[in-house]
Formats: structure tokens, sequence, C-alpha cells
């Protein structure tokens, strides 16, 4: 698929992703969100770790493209938040770990897509918020879901039924973002991040990832028992062999486990 508003390029093993729709600051429109649900589809298998950002000094995202839902009726507005929430499942889903460069606005959709993201860096600039009741609508792209995991019940209640938007210090002060960086060196940082995780063994990683969000919402029981599968699964894999072996032997590993997509 060309991709229209979709920005791609690769450092290393790293892959920066740009949503470029600067005009309506980088808002998702189905044509972004069709890009976005192909892109994740076909991540590149040699690919150890995905950054998604937007394009100019302005916006993350400001949201979904309010001029494309307006005249949606109850059947166009589920089909479309339902469509958003799998695309962003599959960031969730990725076996990779992704990270959110905020460098603006991230309201609506976008604090949504930020929140999918396993790992969020933002500039000092940008502004967390779910405006939606302002607009008669509800958080669409699993912002109900996402957010209270994330920041608790009552600031995600706070948040979500006053409509106001946060800075990149308070977001940071509730759990929303991971750290706040100045904007030169937004990118930067995630990339130094990516590459610290990339130099890890991938399949550990991958499985580490797949632990934590299929335990989130269990019970210890059930969590110890997946953990435990996956935990084991390790022991099938070439990195662990040679993460121990390296360990013992004083040397740095050498990592080779490629992840499945
Ligand atoms: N959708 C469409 N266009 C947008 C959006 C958006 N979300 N945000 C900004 N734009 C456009 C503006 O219309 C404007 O276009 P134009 O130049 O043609 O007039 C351009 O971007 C620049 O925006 P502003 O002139 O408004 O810039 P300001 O600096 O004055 O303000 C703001 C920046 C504060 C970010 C402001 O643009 C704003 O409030 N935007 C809307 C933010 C918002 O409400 N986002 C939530 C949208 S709802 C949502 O995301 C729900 C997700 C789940 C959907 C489920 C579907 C059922």
């Amino acid at each position: 698929m060309n991709y229209e508003f979709l920005k791609i390029e690769k450092i290393d093993s790293i892959c920066i992703l740009t949503i470029s729709a600067e005009k309506s600051l980088n808002a998702l429109n189905s044509r972004i969100l069709t890009e976005l649900d192909d892109f994740l589809s076909n991540v590149e298998s040699d690919t150890s770790g995905l950054i998604i950002t937007g394009a100019g000094d302005k916006a993350f995202v400001a949201g979904a493209d309010i001029s494309e839902m307006c005249n949606l009726d109850g059947e166009g507005g589920r089909k479309f938040g339902q469509f958003g929430s799998e695309v962003f499942a599959k960031i969730e889903n990725l076996p990779i770990p992704v990270i959110a460069a905020v460098n603006g606005f991230a309201l609506g959709g976008g604090c949504e897509l930020a929140m999918a993201c396993d790992i969020r860096i933002a500039s000092s600039k940008a502004k967390f918020g779910q405006p939606e009741v302002g607009l008669g609508i509800i958080p669409g792209f699993s912002g109900t879901y996402r957010l209270p995991r994330l920041v608790g019940l009552g600031y995600a209640k706070e948040l979500i039924f006053s409509g106001k938007a946060i800075r990149a210090d308070e977001a940071l002060r509730i759990g929303l973002v991971n750290k706040v960086v100045e904007p030169e060196v937004l990118i930067d940082e995630a990339l130094a991040l990516a590459k610290q995780i990339a130099e890890k063994s991938a399949s550990a990683v991958a499985l580490a990832k797949l632990s934590i969000n299929s335990e989130y919402n269990c019970s210890i029981e059930k969590a110890i028992s997946m953990e435990s599968q996956n935990f084991g699964k390790c022991f099938e894999n070439n990195d662990q062999k040679e993460g121990m072996s390296a360990f013992l032997n004083k040397r740095n590993p050498e990592f080779t486990d490629k992840v499945q997509f």
C-alpha cells in the first residue's frame, strides 16, 4: 500500500513512524487509520522497535478527525470506534516495544494512540487530554479502558469528565507518561531507549511484553500460570543459552533470536 499520511524511516533496526497530516494537526481520519492498520500488519521482520510520532512541532495527534465524524450515525460511530480500537490493539500486540514520542497535542484519539504504545516520552510542550465530552461523545478508541489502567480511576474520570487538557509535567506526575524531555531531544531520547532495548534478547522482550499485557487483568493464580508458561518458553530459545553462557563466561552476549510478527 502507498502511504499518503505515514512517513517511515528506519535507523538500524528501529523504525520511526510519523503521522503526517500537519494541516489538521495529524487528526486521524479513516485513511490514516487504514494506512496504520496496513503498516502494523506488515512490520518488517528485522524491526526491533517502533517509535510513533507526529509531523510538525505542534501536534502528536489532535484526535480523530472531527470533520469526518460529524455526520456519522450510531452504526457509523460504532464501526469507526471499533476500527480505531482494533488498529490500536495491533500496536499493543506487536512483539516489539512501541514508544510514543509525543511532540505536541495528544488529544482524544491522539491520547488514546499514545496510551496503546508501551512507553510514552513527551516533549515539555506536549498536552494531553480526552476532550470528547465537549463534543458530545466519549473516548472511542479504548480510552475508557486504558486511561484508568494507566493513571487510576480518579484521574481518569477527572480527565474524561472535564475534557481538560493537561501539560506534560502533570501527565508525568499522574503516570500518563514515562519521561518529559526538551522538544529538540525527543526523538533522540526515544531512539536511545529503543536502542537500549534492542541490545537485549528480542525473544525475551517479546515474551515479557506478552506476559505483562496478558496478565494485567488476571487473578494472581492465572497470572502465575501464564508467566511460568512464558518463562518456560524462554528456555526453548537460543538467547537464553547465549545470555546465561555469556554471563558465566564474563563476556557480552550476542543475541540472535528473531521474533515472529
Ligand atoms: N479533527 C479535524 N480537524 C482538526 C482536529 C481534529 N481533531 N484538530 C485540529 N484540526 C484542524 C482544525 O480544524 C484546523 O483546521 P483549519 O486550519 O482548516 O481551520 C487545524 O487543524 C488547526 O487547528 P486550530 O486552528 O484549531 O489550531 P489551534 O492551535 O487554535 O488549536 C487545538 C489546537 C487545541 C488542538 C484545536 O485544534 C482542537 O481543539 N482540536 C480538536 C481537539 C479534539 O477535540 N480532539 C478530540 C477529537 S474526538 C476524538 O478523538 C475521539 C476519538 C474516538 C473516536 C471514536 C469514533 C466514534
